[in-house]
């Protein structure tokens, strides 16, 4: 129901994102989509490349007077440092001797890239491949996350662990998550004294020339029931959630609720008891993770997923020259030391652009007014 693709290398003249799904009447703002895009670019242990560029995206259709017009949104992030990268990056091929990038990283999509597309140059590769283009997933998310908020759903996310350092499942309570605390921290994490230790790790790591991972949960919460489907598999809620977060760059695991750990407990210590009170149903625990056969159960959808630590290392790793195939140091280009803060705001993204997608599909329209009806109908049935 919401089709949206990216396009633009990291250092080409920009990143685009068309959006296309958003209905008619949504109150929409270039102010919308800032806070999400200055998150993404912070956190502890970011690099370089941060200082230079100020996200920022244009509007470029779709919207008129401030209002979603039900047409393609399109979206423009300008990348400010492009201006150093002209002659590198230029599609014209006159005269054009590009200086190629043969020392394969370890880790990155270089080696496969190469071998896939046949490029002699590994920044053909890079380029695409690099994390740069999850700025626009971040300002398609914006929209999406101005779509679900005006039915009252809210997408937060935090920090639970990065390198050693582990707050727990148990460490933080999603249902008393607060969003200044998160942003408080300089890694998003929500529990000071962890924090601390967080960029102690951090900075020992960049000390070192070498980078870290971790993992970041992402919480739903005021959905609806009744999102996505048991019917067939490719219409589960859980598994579209998952595909999303897993195409985050560096994400190499997700898992819902109690997830990995909770697979150890038997089925009493697990399974979410049912209550009715107050006029609705609800759970006594959310070890599912507010999903149960792949379906919004009215539980907060609360989904972690872990991050290798960056490929990009200025510690030199053993590796091949594309072109000599000779065994030599790994190419160094300028990076992050770690951005768990910075793929948790990615998560909350790709989360928010899935489930307006899942919110359209059941409650779909062409105007948040039609939505509107078509929600308020279905919570009714169901005596909410
Ligand atoms: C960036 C993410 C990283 C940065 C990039 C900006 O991308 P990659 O996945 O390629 O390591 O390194 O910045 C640069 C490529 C650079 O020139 O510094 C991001 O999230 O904006």
């Amino acid at each position: 129901m919401l089709r949206w693709l990216t396009a633009g290398e990291s250092h080409g003249p920009q990143l685009t994102v068309v959006i296309e799904g958003v209905p008619a009447g949504l109150e929409l703002g270039a102010e919308d989509l800032r806070r999400d895009l200055r998150r993404r670019q912070g956190g502890h242990g970011r690099g370089g490349r941060q200082q230079i560029e100020v996200d920022e995206a244009r509007i470029a259709g779709g919207v008129r007077g401030g209002l979603t017009l039900g047409s393609p949104i399109a979206l423009v992030l300008e990348n400010r440092d492009h201006v150093n990268w002209v002659e590198q990056m230029t599609p014209a091929r006159e005269g054009f001797v590009p200086t190629p990038v043969t020392r394969l990283r370890p880790g990155h999509a270089d080696l496969a890239g190469v071998l896939k597309y046949g490029h002699d140059d590994v920044r053909n590769v890079l380029e695409r491949s690099s994390a740069r283009e999850t700025a626009a997933r971040v300002a398609a998310g914006g929209v999406a996350r101005k779509l679900l908020g005006r039915f009252g759903i809210r997408v937060l996310s935090f920090v639970q662990s990065i390198g050693p350092v582990d707050v727990g499942y148990d460490g933080v309570d999603p249902a008393a998550l607060s969003e200044e605390e998160v942003e408080a921290s300089p890694v998003r994490c929500p529990v000071p004294e962890a924090g601390e230790r967080m960029v102690a790790e951090i900075d020992a790591a960049g000390a070192r020339g070498d980078t870290l991972g971790g993992t970041f949960r992402v919480v739903a919460s005021g959905l609806p029931p009744g999102l996505g489907s048991y019917v067939h598999w490719d219409r589960k809620l859980d598994a579209r959630l998952a595909m999303a977060v897993l195409s985050i760059n560096a994400v190499k695991g997700v898992e819902f609720g109690a997830g990995f750990e909770g697979s150890a407990r038997p089925g009493a210590d697990f399974h979410d008891e049912i209550d009715y009170a107050g006029g609705r149903f609800h759970h006594l625990s959310n070890r599912a993770g507010g999903l149960t056969g792949g379906v919004t159960n009215g539980e907060p959808i609360d989904l972690r997923a872990a991050l290798k630590p960056i490929s990009t290392m200025k510690k030199p790793m053993r590796s091949v020259d594309l072109a000599t195939r000779e065994r030599v140091d790994a190419h160094y280009e300028r990076s992050d030391v770690c951005v768990v803060p910075a793929a948790g705001v990615i998560g909350e993204a790709m989360v928010a652009l899935t489930l307006a997608d899942a919110l359209l599909e059941k409650f779909g329209g062409d105007s948040v007014a039609e939505i509107e009806r078509n929600l308020r109908g279905f919570l009714a049935s169901i005596g909410l």
